[in-house]
C-alpha cells in the first residue's frame, strides 16, 4: 500500500490491484470544431489538464500500473446513439454531423481520436463508450472483475460529466475512486470545483480528490505490502 494524501482523508493505493482510468481525452473535447464547440463551449478550457496528465501518464507508465483509455462516441451508423442525446442542445450542429475534424463523436474520424499528447500505447485498452460513464454499454466490468482491481485513478474531461458519471458508478460498484483535481477539467470553472467537493464530501461520498504532484510522487514509491 501507499499513501497519497488526498480528501477526505489519505488513499490507501494498492497499485497491484489498481488502474489509472483516463476519460474522454478526445480531440472532439478539447480542440475547436469539435462535439464540445457545437455545443457551445470554451474547448481552451479544458487544455490545463494536458500537462499534468502527461506526466503523470509518464510517471504510471514508469511504474508499471495498468492504465486504460476512454473515448465518448457512436458507431458510424449511429446505431448506438439514442436519438434523445442526438438531438440534445439543439445547436446547429450535432452528434454524426461532419464538422472540420470529421464527423462529430463518431468511431475512426479524426475528432474521436485521443489527442496526441495522452495518446495510448501498446497494452493500454482503449473503451468505446457511447454514454457519459465508462460501464454503460462497454467491457469496463469485465477488464475490472479479469484483473481483479478494487480501485481508479480517474482523471480526463470533464469533471462534472463523463468523469462524475465514471466516479458514480464506478462507487456502486465497490470500486475505490481517486480523482486528481488538476487531472480534470471542466467548460465551466465553477462546476469543476463544486464537482470534486461533492466526492469528497460526507467522509467522500464517491471516492477521493488528490492531484497529480501527490499521486506521482507515490507512484515513486515502493509499495508496503497490503497487511502492513
Ligand atoms: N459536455 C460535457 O461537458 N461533456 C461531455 O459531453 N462528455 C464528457 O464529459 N466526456
Amino acid at each position: 500500500m501507499v499513501q497519497i494524501p488526498a480528501q477526505p482523508y489519505e488513499f490507501a493505493l494498492d497499485p497491484d490491484k489498481a488502474a489509472l482510468l483516463i476519460i474522454d481525452m478526445q480531440r472532439d473535447f478539447v480542440e475547436p470544431g469539435g462535439f464540445g464547440a457545437a455545443l457551445g463551449n470554451d474547448v481552451s478550457l479544458l487544455r490545463s489538464a494536458i500537462a499534468p496528465l502527461e506526466a503523470l501518464l509518464a510517471a504510471a507508465r514508469q511504474a508499471g500500473l495498468f492504465i486504460m483509455h476512454t473515448r465518448e462516441g457512436h458507431k458510424p451508423d449511429l446505431s448506438d446513439l439514442h436519438e434523445t442525446k442526438r438531438i440534445r442542445g439543439r445547436g446547429a450542429m450535432t452528434i454524426g454531423d461532419r464538422g472540420p475534424m470529421g464527423r462529430i463523436l463518431v468511431i475512426g474520424e479524426p475528432g474521436h481520436d485521443i489527442i496526441p499528447e495522452l495518446y495510448p500505447v501498446a497494452g493500454e485498452p482503449v473503451i468505446d463508450k457511447p454514454g457519459k460513464g465508462a460501464f454503460y454499454n462497454t467491457e469496463l466490468s469485465d477488464i475490472i472483475a479479469e484483473r481483479g482491481l478494487t480501485q481508479l485513478i480517474v482523471c480526463g474531461v470533464t469533471t462534472e460529466v463523463c468523469v462524475h458519471t465514471t466516479v458514480r458508478e464506478a462507487n456502486d460498484r465497490g470500486i475505490e475512486c481517486l480523482v486528481l483535481s488538476d487531472c480534470t477539467a471542466s467548460y465551466f470553472p465553477d462546476f469543476h470545483v463544486a464537482a470534486l467537493r461533492m466526492i469528497a464530501a460526507q467522509g467522500g461520498i464517491f471516492g477521493w480528490v488528490s492531484d497529480s504532484q501527490s499521486a506521482i510522487a507515490a507512484l515513486a514509491e515502493p509499495a508496503e505490502p497490503a497487511d502492513s
